[in-house]
């Protein structure tokens, strides 16, 4: 049967590749970083030329394509062109690893109408792995479509979380969570970039996350592509404030277990 479905694959195609670029963008610069090329947003919190070079990158392919449509980027803020249309941008989400010389460290674009999210992608260009999902037709790696784990019980799960929380002095932090939920589960991944936590719950490496203190920009696509994926996303209530009261995000068979912890 024809399939007369008028569903338009120009934006996917546009992002996956745009952020393919911006990841190339990364490898070539990560092993040539010099310590005069990282900035200290803080004492914990560092930047680097490369996070500003490709967001600018991002930003303006995006504005030439799109030229009406707002964008929101960690580095440099966001557009106010009133658009429907909203493109949430992290140029790099593991800036420490990416300074560190390490792998775990990627690329994330979200792009959101009407405040929904229709497509997003997260790429770890040093793993050549693109994750990407688009309204409705599932989440994808390197264009093989992708699915959550079925673990149902902790002792069974690997699970990751960080602790952007540690930028900043909150009277609970992570940790106390960390020595709670630890010994629960089977073990524990800190990979650095929590947009790639979250794609490894989407394809079932992992089976679930969770982290405090992060913004928009660290979780828009990652969360998408979990949600496509057939995971659930929620924050340390069990409700749908994230990332602002913490985020969860499992393959949703963990969910009720893992939020036992936050009580
Ligand atoms: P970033 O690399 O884009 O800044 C890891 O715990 C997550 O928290 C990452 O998504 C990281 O995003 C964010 N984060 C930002 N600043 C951090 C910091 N100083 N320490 C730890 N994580 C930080
Ligand atoms: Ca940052
Ligand atoms: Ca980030
Ligand atoms: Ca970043």
């Amino acid at each position: 049967i024809l399939n007369f479905n008028k569903s338009d694959d120009t934006l996917i195609l546009f992002l996956k590749d745009l952020i393919k670029q911006a990841g190339a963008i990364c490898i070539k610069e990560q092993s040539l970083l010099k310590p005069a090329d990282v900035k200290f947003k803080n004492k914990k919190d560092l930047v680097t030329i490369t996070d500003k070079r490709v967001e600018d990158f991002i930003v303006k392919k995006i504005r030439t394509k799109y030229p009406s449509h707002d964008v929101l980027g960690e580095e440099t803020g966001k557009t106010n062109f009133s658009s429907d249309y909203l493109w949430i941008i992290d140029p790099i989400d593991g800036t420490t690893s990416f300074f560190h010389q390490q792998p775990f460290y990627s690329v994330s674009i979200a792009l959101q109408y009407k405040g929904q999210t229709i497509c997003g992608a997260v790429y770890a260009p040093r793993l050549d792995e693109l994750f990407y999902a688009d309204k409705d037709k599932g989440a994808f790696l390197n264009d093989c479509p992708i699915n959550v784990s079925k673990t149902d019980r902790l002792i069974n799960c690997v699970m990751a979380t960080g602790f952007a929380c540690l930028r900043a002095n909150l009277k609970k932090n992570n940790l106390e969570y960390f020595n709670k939920i630890v010994p629960r589960l089977r073990d524990i991944r800190r990979y650095g970039s929590a947009a790639i936590d979250l794609c490894y719950v989407a394809c079932g490496r992992l089976d679930g996350f969770w982290e405090m203190n992060l913004n928009i920009y660290d979780i828009a696509a990652g969360v998408f592509i979990v949600e496509q994926a057939g995971g659930k996303i929620c924050d340390f209530k069990g409700e749908l404030n994230f990332p602002e009261q913490g985020i969860v995000a499992t393959n949703k068979y963990i969910q009720n277990n893992l939020l036992e912890n936050f009580k």
